[in-house]
C-alpha cells in the first residue's frame, strides 16, 4: 500500500500546539473481557437475552483487554498520544457488599503506572454504563440510592487511584444510560418507560454531582467534569413548525443533561411532560447537580433531522443521498462546528474536551492492512472542524479519538468496527489501520514542529 498522508490541520492552528491533547478512548465493558473477575452487569445480562445483540454477541472476552493490557499500552505509546481515556468497571473494583476488590483495584493502578511511565495523561471515566446488576435489581437508576452507592464506589476508586489520573469523569453519555437504556429499551436494562427514562436522568445527574465533589475532596490536582454527547438537531424544512420542533428535540436529547449542569434547571419542556412523567426533584438536588467543572467532555458522531409531529411536538426524519457511516449516521462535520459554537454562545462553558469522535466503517483485513478510506475521510474533516470552531473562539483543550481499537459496540456487538486499531476477534492479534497511521503521522508531525 502506498505511504498514508498524515492527516493535517493549519501549522499555526491552536491544536498543532503541544499542550493542546490528542487521545484515544475506549470504556471497560467495551473492551476488558475477564467477566470472572467481575460482578455480572447490567450488559451481561442484557446480552444474555436472544434477539438484544445484533450479533448474538457479549462482553465476555472482548478485546481481552485484561491480559493483554501491557502490550495496549505500547499501542497507545506507538500512536503518539498524549491522553488515554478509559472507564473503570464498578463491579471490577467493588464487591457486592461495598468492600473493595483489590484484585480489580490492582489491575487499574498498574495499568495506569505503565500509562504514565509512558508520559500518557489518563482521563479516568467513573461510569461508562456498566450497572452492577445486583443495584438494578433494587431498581438500578431508578433508585435514587444509586447515586450515593456511584458516590461511594467513586471515592474508593479516587482514593485509590488518586493523581495518577489526570482527570475524572463521572458519567459518559448519561443520554444514553437514562434513554436508551430505561426510556426507549434498546440498551441495558432495556426498560421502555418516559418515565423511567427521566427518573433515571435526575438520577444520574445526581450521582454526577456527589462524585464531583469526592473527585474534588480525594483528588485536588485532578480535573473534574463529564462527558455528555451531542447530536444536534435541525429542522426538516425552514418552517417555523419545524424549527420549533428541532428546538424541542434539543431540549429533550441535548439540553435534559446540560442545562441541569449549567444552569440548575431542566429545560422548558419538562413543562409539556405530565405530573407522573416527571422525575422527582427533592430540595437541594439542583444545587448538588449545578457543581461547577473543570472541563466539559463533548461526543459528537452526526445530527439528527426533525420536523413537526410527535408526541412531544418532534420526530424524527431520515435524509436521503447523504454521506452515511457504518452505523448509517449521517456525516456532518458542519454540524460539530456549529454546535461547539452555539454551545460556547448559549451558556457559560468551562474549557471543552472532545472525549469522542469517530466512525464505524466496515474494515477488512487484507494481505496484514486495513484501508479505511471512508474514516480517513471522517477523522480528517472531523479535525478540521474542531480546528474551525477554535478559529471562531471556542476554548477546545483536547480530542480523542473513538476509538483505540475495534470493540464490543453495544446492541451492534462486534459487527460494527469503530477502531484505529483493527482487533481479529479470532486471534486477538492488532492490526494499525490506515487511520491509525494517518493520526501517528500528525502527531509526529506536531512533536517534530514543537523541537523547532
Ligand atoms: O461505542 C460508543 C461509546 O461507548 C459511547 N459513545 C458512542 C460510541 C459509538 O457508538
Amino acid at each position: 500500500m502506498n505511504q498514508i498522508q498524515p492527516f493535517t490541520l493549519p501549522g499555526d492552528s491552536t491544536m498543532m500546539q503541544k499542550d493542546f491533547l490528542f487521545g484515544v478512548a475506549t470504556a471497560s465493558f467495551q473492551i476488558e473481557g475477564d467477566y470472572q473477575h467481575r460482578q455480572p452487569c447490567i450488559w451481561d445480562t442484557f446480552c444474555s437475552i436472544p434477539g438484544n445483540i445484533a450479533d448474538g454477541s457479549d462482553g465476555k472476552t472482548a478485546c481481552d483487554h485484561v491480559n493483554r493490557w501491557k502490550q495496549d499500552v505500547a499501542l497507545i505509546a506507538s500512536l503518539g498520544v498524549d491522553v488515554y481515556r478509559l472507564s473503570i468497571s464498578w463491579g471490577r473494583v467493588i464487591n457486592e457488599d461495598g468492600s473493595l476488590n483489590r484484585r480489580g483495584m490492582d489491575f487499574y493502578i498498574a495499568l495506569l503506572d505503565e500509562l504514565n511511565r509512558h508520559h500518557i495523561k489518563v482521563f479516568v471515566t467513573l461510569y461508562h454504563w456498566d450497572l452492577p446488576q445486583h443495584l438494578e435489581d433494587k431498581g438500578g437508576w431508578q433508585n435514587r440510592e444509586t447515586a450515593f452507592a456511584f458516590a461511594d464506589y467513586s471515592r474508593l476508586v479516587i482514593q485509590e487511584l488518586g493523581d495518577r489520573a489526570y482527570a475524572y469523569s463521572t458519567l459518559n453519555e448519561p443520554f444514553c444510560s437514562a434513554f436508551l437504556g430505561y426510556e426507549v429499551g434498546i440498551h441495558a436494562p432495556g426498560h421502555k418507560s418516559r418515565k423511567k427514562g427521566r427518573v433515571a436522568a435526575h438520577h444520574l445527574l445526581l450521582a454526577h454531582g456527589l462524585a464531583m465533589a469526592e473527585i474534588r475532596r480525594h483528588a485536588p490536582k485532578a480535573l473534574a467534569g463529564i462527558v455528555l454527547n451531542f447530536s444536534p438537531a435541525y429542522a426538516f424544512t425552514s418552517s417555523d413548525a419545524d424549527i420549533k420542533a428541532a428546538r424541542l428535540a434539543h431540549e429533550y436529547h441535548n439540553l435534559w443533561y446540560l442545562m441541569p449542569l449549567m444552569e440548575g434547571r431542566y429545560p422548558d419542556i419538562i413543562n409539556s411532560l405530565s405530573e407522573a412523567e416527571r422525575p422527582e426533584i427533592l430540595a437541594g438536588d439542583m444545587d448538588i447537580i449545578k457543581i461547577n467543572m473543570d472541563y466539559l467532555g463533548i461526543n459528537y458522531y452526526t445530527r439528527n433531522v426533525y420536523q413537526a409531529g410527535g408526541e412531544l411536538g418532534f420526530e424524527d426524519v431520515r435524509i436521503d443521498n447523504v454521506p452515511r457511516t457504518a452505523m448509517d449516521w449521517e456525516i456532518c462535520p458542519g454540524a460539530f462546528t456549529e454546535l461547539l459554537k452555539d454551545l460556547s454562545q448559549e451558556f457559560n462553558l468551562p474549557p471543552i474536551y472532545i472525549t469522542e469522535n469517530g466512525a464505524a466503517e466496515d474494515d477488512a483485513l487484507l494481505n496484514g492492512e486495513v484501508h479505511d478510506p471512508m474514516r480517513l475521510d471522517y477523522l480528517q474533516s472531523h479535525l478540521l472542524a474542531v480546528h474551525h470552531a477554535i478559529e471562531n473562539g471556542v476554548d477546545v483543550k483536547g480530542y480523542f479519538a473513538w476509538s483505540l481499537m475495534d470493540n464490543f459496540e453495544w446492541a451492534e456487538g462486534y459487527r460494527k468496527r469503530f477502531g484505529l486499531v483493527y482487533v481479529d476477534y479470532t486471534t486477538q492479534q492488532r492490526t494499525l489501520k490506515s487511520s491509525a497511521k494517518a493520526y501517528q503521522g500528525m502527531l509526529a508531525y506536531r512533536q517534530a514542529l514543537s523541537q523547532k
